[in-house]
């Protein structure tokens, strides 16, 4: 195995500097309909044909739901801090309301005691993305209905693991379920337009700050957070056209999910579409609702977009300028590498007065990795950290409250519509065998946080 060392010491980021790994339930747990389980919009959409690329479902995955012990003790070998997860809806609430599943909420409390019997913090994810089939019929993220509903999971699960998790994480990536399922359709549930994106965005806004509440309420101590996705936006040109549709596409992709919460209300003047939400899907009791004094924003980025306008693109005009048009380098999905993106993403959301703390809470690449003589030698992987640690490292060091980083991810997985094809995993998955094994990027890690100097 090829040895390859960091250009910078864990001791670098500060003793209270957090080091994690993120996983999600749907993308890896599999045991779809074991144990009392009720039908996700995924499973839903995974049996559909023609929905994921490579033909694949997560009815097993990589069997976390069976192997969360080695799971779990694979993320402490490779010195990290914190496990972060997600609890599947429909595991706990097979319908969405109602009647709990015992043998749901009793996995998760196995899950737990196992990272805490390991030394590892959890961090719980409450939703990503596998929202109950049953309240989908009802009209999913659309019907406002749905914002009592998940306030109702919030209580059940922090009720069960208040005592034990104290590190919460309301949504994962608001702004992309709601456009890839409800805008675009290309994830579940499938809808596509205006009319199911602007309330679905409104009422996912509206049960975060529900849900957060509740665990303030309930938890002693709570430290929570909500994980937003976020890119920096580079016009493709000086000219006039392409800086607005870079302010529009800011407004879209950086600050539809994050200004609400800080009490900010919706980016309107930069984006006066959104003045539909307002007109259409708001009460007016709901403006000092969509706001919560989180103790930390997630940060979750992968790329920069360079935007232009485009007059021909409808309802947003504006159209992206892909990588591989301007040469620049990409990961196997076709995604800019720019540490610099993440830095530029980290200073702007940091010069936010209402942010407390940022944390890093998913960062990763997908490449093709060879396996060869029994292992993998994925130096692309760990060249991607270097520059996107770096990048933390200069934004921390110029004041930028940034605390912590969890890598995207701990086992290669289901990658949603793009199935098993794109790997983002530390650890290698045979998914035939569910056989682990460890990248090289894996002992990267290891080796920069097992240092004591
Ligand atoms: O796999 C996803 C994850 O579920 C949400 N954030 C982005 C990752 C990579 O696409």
């Amino acid at each position: 195995m090829e040895q390859f060392t960091a250009p910078f010491t864990r001791q670098d980021f500060g003793e209270h500097f957090l080091w994690g790994v993120t996983i999600s339930a749907f993308q890896n747990e599999g045991a779809c309909d074991v144990d009392g389980k009720g039908r996700s919009i995924w499973d839903e959409f995974t049996s559909r044909k023609g929905k994921i690329k490579d033909g694949t479902n997560a009815l097993i995955a990589n069997d976390f739901y069976n192997r969360y012990r080695e799971d779990i003790l694979l993320v402490k070998q490779l010195g990290f801090d914190v496990f972060r997860f997600s609890i599947s809806w429909p595991r706990i609430l097979p319908q969405g309301t109602g009647a709990v599943n015992v043998a749901g909420t009793d996995f998760y409390h196995r899950v737990i005691d196992a990272c805490l019997e390991a030394g590892l913090t959890p961090y719980v994810t409450l939703y990503h993305w596998d929202l109950p089939h049953a309240l989908e019929l009802k009209g999913g993220w659309c019907h406002r209905g749905v914002i009592f509903a998940f306030e109702e999971y919030v209580r059940i699960c922090v009720k069960e693991y208040g005592d034990k998790v104290k590190n919460w994480v309301v949504m994962n990536e608001p702004f992309g379920f709601t456009s890839l399922g409800y805008m675009l359709g290309v994830h579940a549930p499938g809808k596509f337009g205006l009319s199911y994106f602007l309330p679905a965005v409104h009422h996912v806004l509206l049960a975060q700050a529900a849900g957060a509440k509740v665990i303030r309420e309930m938890v002693k101590e709570a430290n929570i957070g909500t994980s937003l996705s976020c890119s920096y936006i580079h016009p493709y040109s000086r000219q006039e056209a392409d800086i607005q549709a870079a302010k529009k596409a800011d407004a879209l992709f950086n600050r539809l999910f994050l200004e609400p919460v800080l009490g900010m209300g919706y980016p309107v003047n930069d984006f006066p579409l959104l003045r539909r939400i307002e007109r259409r899907y708001a009460l007016w009791r709901d403006w000092d609702q969509l706001s919560f004094d989180f103790d930390f924003i997630g940060v979750q980025n992968y790329f920069p977009l360079v935007v232009r306008r485009n007059a021909f693109m409808p309802v947003v005009g504006i159209s992206e300028v892909k990588p591989k048009f301007r040469k620049v380098p990409m990961t196997a999905l076709g995604w800019e590498i720019s540490g610099e993106g993440l830095y530029s993403i980290l200073k702007q959301f940091g010069a936010y007065k209402g942010i407390k703390r940022l944390m890093v809470t998913e960062s990763g690449a997908a490449f093709d990795d060879v396996m060869s003589g029994g292992e993998i030698n994925d130096r692309d992987r760990i060249s991607y950290f270097e520059e996107y640690l770096s990048a933390v490292l200069r934004a921390k060091r110029e004041g930028v409250p940034v605390d912590g980083y969890f890598a995207w991810t701990l086992t290669d997985n289901f990658e949603w519509a793009e199935g098993y094809r794109a790997r983002f995993g530390l650890v290698h998955v045979d998914i035939e065998t569910q056989r682990r094994t460890i990248k090289s990027s894996g002992y990267w890690f290891r080796d920069l946080l097992r240092e004591t100097h």
